[in-house]
């Protein structure tokens, strides 16, 4: 059972790589919405020795931990939700969030962080999320974890804008650093 959930998870890291970051790894290319077909891209991975199988592809977007996959109406096409550098018009609307999010970081970037606040980086957006336990988790991605509650109803009475990916992130462009509070049940 472990072995093939470590098997999804390197599949699932690469499949982020090419839908997100690097199609051209496997030769492929996004639709402006960040579509590939299927079959293409099962093609790609084949001849690029990553063979895979439908319905692997389809239990590797159905078992993944984050939904960071999905499937058009007709199952012909497959995006990823969220988190890519590559340029790609996801359709997002905005949307009100709650009026505290969470983002989970590391210590080392908290100075940068209160000076500069949150930024978004190579991705497109700064991603929150709805619950400590998520950042948390978000966080451990880099070491010990550090999270800061936002003040995302402040924001919003501040005019700033807010999206919320297919997966339940919260996207937006910028936090100025007089929304975020350290979150101190943290740690
Ligand atoms: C930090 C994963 C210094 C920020 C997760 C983070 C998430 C700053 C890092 C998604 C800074 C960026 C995104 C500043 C932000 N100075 N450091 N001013 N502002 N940072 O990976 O939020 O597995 O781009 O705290 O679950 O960690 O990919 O963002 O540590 O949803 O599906 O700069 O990625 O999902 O790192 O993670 P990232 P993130 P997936």
């Amino acid at each position: 059972m472990k072995r093939l959930a470590d098997q999804h998870k390197s599949i699932s890291k690469f499949l982020s790589l090419v839908l997100r970051h690097e199609p051209g790894a496997i030769g492929i290319a996004l639709d402006p919405n960040g579509w590939v077909s299927v079959e293409k891209l099962l093609d790609a991975l084949a001849a690029h020795g990553k063979p895979l199988a439908r319905a692997e592809l389809e239990e590797v977007v159905a078992t993944s931990d984050k939904r960071r996959f999905a499937f058009n109406s007709d199952g012909s096409m497959i995006r990823a939700n969220q988190g890519h550098s590559v340029d790609v018009d996801l359709g997002l609307r905005p949307m009100i969030p709650p009026d505290i999010l969470y983002h989970g970081t590391v210590p080392r970037y908290v100075p940068s962080i209160r000076a500069h606040g949150l930024v978004k980086g190579k991705r497109h957006h700064v991603h929150l999320s709805a619950t400590r336990e998520l950042a948390i988790v978000v966080g451990k991605r880099r070491g010990e974890p550090y999270v800061f509650q936002v003040d995302t109803r402040g924001m919003v009475a501040a005019g700033l804008v807010f999206y919320r990916s297919e997966n339940g992130v919260w996207l937006t462009d910028h936090v100025p650093a007089r929304f975020l509070d350290e979150d101190s049940r943290a740690g």
